[in-house]
């Protein structure tokens, strides 16, 4: 019998650490698969999953910036990927193509189960209101927290993608600048990070009860990391939400469900 393909997509994919969480998950629970980074043309992610689902291709993680248009190219989506408007997951099954979103569960995961922060019944403030935030907001609001407030430099963004939860009485929208209570938990999902800058906003966000959470992650902490630690909180960063995505996604597959903890380990020793 054939070795079943699996893949990461994404433009650029170098730098993805998918295939090696994805060896150690099939090492670890002694499954027998393959999982290679795929580059895709920016305007060839269409035919980059057709050209791997001909050759044996069984399904594909899906990273910047192909995740709305493998939503589209979804033929079912999971009530998750529905609410995220994105697909991090694709499983393949004959004409089938069942797209998923595990980035929300993997945030909430690393959250409640590693970090070991409850986010039931607590404040919760996500910065954000693009891909990265539309996309963990369902799971969060999952987890009942007292309030989940949502805010972002364009007051507008937030304003619509709210609307869209409009039946959830927990979540409300403030902006930058009028954000003036403490939290418990602050999520940062804008790309700030990404040319090392901070949100705008006042650090009396934290306390020293908060769990800063920055879905960003390498070698040294974030701009955002280092603004909510001088301000007394706790912070963590991305890696174990990348490594709980996957492990969700490898459970779609394969109906196994790995151990995060040494892979998560591994990884950070690497960074
Ligand atoms: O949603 C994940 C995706 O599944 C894989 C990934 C990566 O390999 O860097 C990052 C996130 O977009």
């Amino acid at each position: 019998t054939m070795t079943d393909r699996y893949a990461v997509i994404g433009n650029p994919i170098a730098h993805s650490k998918s295939p090696d969480i994805h060896a150690r998950f099939a090492a670890q629970t002694q499954q027998d698969m393959r999982y290679e980074p795929l580059l895709a043309p920016l305007d060839g992610f269409l035919a980059t999953v057709q050209d791997f689902v001909r050759n044996g291709g069984k399904g594909v993680n899906v990273t910047v910036p192909f995740k709305l248009e493998a939503y589209a190219l979804a033929t079912t989506l999971t009530e998750r990927a529905r609410a995220a408007g994105a697909v991090n997951t694709l499983k393949f099954d004959g004409a089938d193509m069942l797209g998923d979103n595990t980035d929300g569960f993997g945030l909430v995961s690393d959250i409640v189960r590693n970090a070991k922060v409850e986010i039931a019944n607590k404040s919760v403030l996500l910065l954000g209101a693009g891909g990265a935030a539309r996309g963990v907001l369902l799971p969060l609001l999952h987890e009942q927290p007292a309030r989940l407030v949502l805010a972002n430099r364009t007051h507008s963004k937030a304003l619509d993608l709210a609307h869209r939860f409009a039946a959830q009485p927990r979540l409300k929208v403030s902006t930058f600048a009028d954000l003036d209570d403490s939290f418990d938990i602050v999520i940062n999902a804008t790309a700030a990070s990404l040319a090392s800058e901070v949100p705008p906003i006042s650090p009396r966000v934290f306390t020293a009860h908060t769990l800063a959470y920055d879905m960003m992650y390498g070698a040294q902490p974030t701009a955002f990391m280092r603004f909510a630690a001088q301000h007394g909180a706790t912070v963590r960063d991305g890696l174990g939400m990348l490594v709980e995505q996957a492990a969700e996604s490898f459970y779609l597959w394969r109906g196994v469900r790995p151990e995060t903890a040494a892979v998560f380990a591994e990884l950070r020793a690497q960074l």
